[in-house]
């Protein structure tokens, strides 16, 4: 079947109808699998799509087209062609922009003013810069001199892994998984990718655009499923498939690594957090509020960089807690089309069911309600949808519950410290290790501070200002590699030394 969503975007009322049937990708066409699953829009709980569910004989294809295309005309592309297409795929995707917005938006309920600026633009700019990336990487190389006086050459080429299986969560479903797949294309793998059971759109429309590109078939799979039991398991078990790259819960890449132990497959693994902002008396106020509002709420919290602990100099605590109850209140909840939104809704009602018992643990755990803690109520189409109000907790333990598990919600918990040393300890008493971030106006003070966060990245007076250049993952229970600029053409390729005598 040709383009799944060409005939469904163009909607001939001329109003943009939405995505009815998500079929996988194989080998270049569209094909159904064998069973079939509902795509709920998150701000009303209506269905948009039936997607197809992806069973063990289509991974099965799936992997076996993404072989085949290994030693097809891809793997005879020069590096700088290979460059070029990938241009190609970051301008399809600028083509298609507002389709990749709304089926975005369909899909998460997220505002669409932050599709538009934040995960559209990701996604042309991940393959715009591991293009450029993989066109100008060099070899290392090593002169090398023995004791006994015989000398050579040592230089390292890189090679494609195989076929890499990507596994990528909801919350920023085209962002996370182009994030992986450009690199992995790159460096010349082909890929078997599985979206999110919520979220599936997206990664089916890049079909299009690949193929409108000149990618050749079997380069870029879809399957479509859930983990256990379904497409996500049978992709990371398969013999064929030569590395899993994956981001989600912690819970999961536990599983997924005991899946992959059996035939010791390389993994990069971006998995959740628990992460501390850390606000000095002498930061820039206005501009701290303002950088803390985003970190604690944007996409409705569910960015595995949100800050839920935030540790608060004692002299400006009851200040800075107004202030930030005061910006939470200030967001608009609302449609997710609307262009004025700030919050939309939790991407299910499960997931929702999951923070609203946070909001009720918090409780019992002794905390006061700064703001929010409940249900809102719209009186209209969006009491159908998955909405939480924004939540700020303070006075609670730092061993509660709520402290130390990540909650993936619009929600902090506001403690106060007393000492800078007292601030890093409690930033770092977490079994997580993704995202920190420092507000201070004592330059000294931020570079300090932030090398001592034991994370994967610290931003200081800001938060996810992202160079796609720079090593991104997390310690402990946030994850396992790094990946971004050359870490991500590390794992992504093999490395092959070769020493020549001289
Ligand atoms: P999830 O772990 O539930 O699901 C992620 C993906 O894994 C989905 O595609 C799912 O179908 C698949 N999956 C589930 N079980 C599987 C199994 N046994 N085998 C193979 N695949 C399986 O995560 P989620 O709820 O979709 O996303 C939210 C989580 O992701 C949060 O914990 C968040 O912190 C984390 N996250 C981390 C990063 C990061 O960069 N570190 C980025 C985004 C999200
Ligand atoms: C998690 O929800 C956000 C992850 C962000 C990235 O992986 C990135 O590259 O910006």
């Amino acid at each position: 079947m040709a383009g799944c969503f060409a005939a469904v975007f163009a909607g001939a009322s001329g109003q943009r109808d939405f995505v009815k049937s998500i079929l996988n990708y194989v080998d270049g066409q569209f094909v159904q699998g064998e069973g079939e699953f509902a795509d709920v829009n998150p701000a009303n709980g209506s269905v948009i799509a039936n997607v197809s569910e992806a069973g063990q004989e289509l991974v099965d294809r799936a992997v076996g087209a993404a072989r085949s295309a290994l030693r097809g005309p891809w793997g005879k592309l020069t590096v700088s062609d290979r460059a070029g297409l990938l241009h190609k795929v970051a301008a399809g995707i600028e083509a298609r922009f507002d389709d990749f917005v709304h089926a975005e938006v369909a899909d998460t309920g997220k505002p669409i003013s932050l599709a538009s600026r934040l995960d559209v633009p990701r996604a042309a700019a991940n393959f715009r810069v591991f293009a450029d990336l993989i066109r100008n990487a060099g070899l290392e190389s090593f002169q090398t001199e023995m004791a006994d006086g015989r000398s050579a050459l040592n230089y390292a080429v890189r090679k494609p892994l195989g076929v890499v299986g990507i596994i990528t969560p909801w919350n920023l479903p085209l962002l996370l998984l182009t994030w992986k797949v450009a690199p992995a294309l790159a460096c010349g793998n082909t890929v078997v990718v599985k979206p999110s059971e919520e979220t599936p759109a997206t990664a089916t429309l890049l079909a299009e655009v690949m193929t409108d590109a000149g990618i050749p078939n079997g380069i870029y799979n879809v399957v479509h499923g859930f983990g256990p039991g379904s497409a996500g398991e049978f992709l990371t078990k398969h013999p064929g498939v030569a590395a899993v790259t994956f981001t989600g819960e912690s819970a999961t890449g536990a599983a997924i690594m005991k899946t992959v132990a059996a035939s010791v497959k390389p993994i990069s693994f971006e998995l959740g957090g628990k992460n501390a902002a850390v606000v000095f008396a002498d930061c820039d106020f206005e501009q701290t509020v303002d950088g803390l509002s985003d970190a604690v709420f944007l996409n409705t919290g569910q960015v595995c960089l949100c800050a839920e602990r935030v540790y608060v100099e004692r002299t400006i605590f009851a200040q800075f807690v107004d202030a930030l109850k005061k910006k939470a209140e200030s967001l608009k909840m609302g449609s997710p089309l609307d262009k004025t939104t700030n919050l939309g809704p939790l991407i299910s009602s499960q997931h929702r069911k999951k923070v609203i018992s946070y909001y009720r643990l918090a409780e019992d755990e002794g905390a006061t309600v700064v703001t929010g803690g409940s249900i809102p109520s719209f009186g209209g189409e969006l009491d159908q949808g998955y909405y939480v109000q924004p939540t700020i907790y303070t006075g609670l333990a730092e061993s509660a519950r709520v402290v130390k598990e990540e909650i993936f919600g619009p929600v902090c918990h506001v403690a106060p410290f007393d000492s800078e040393e007292e601030a890093v300890a409690m930033a770092n008493d977490t079994k997580y290790g993704l995202a920190g971030s420092v507000w201070t106006t004592n330059l000294r003070r931020g570079h300090r501070v932030a090398q001592q966060m034991n994370v994967g990245i610290t931003w200081v007076n800001c938060w996810f200002l992202r160079d796609l250049r720079t090593p991104f993952g997390g310690a402990g229970l946030s994850g396992i590699g790094r990946e971004g600029g050359v870490h991500s053409l590390n794992f992504y390729s093999e490395l092959n030394n070769v020493c020549v005598q001289l």
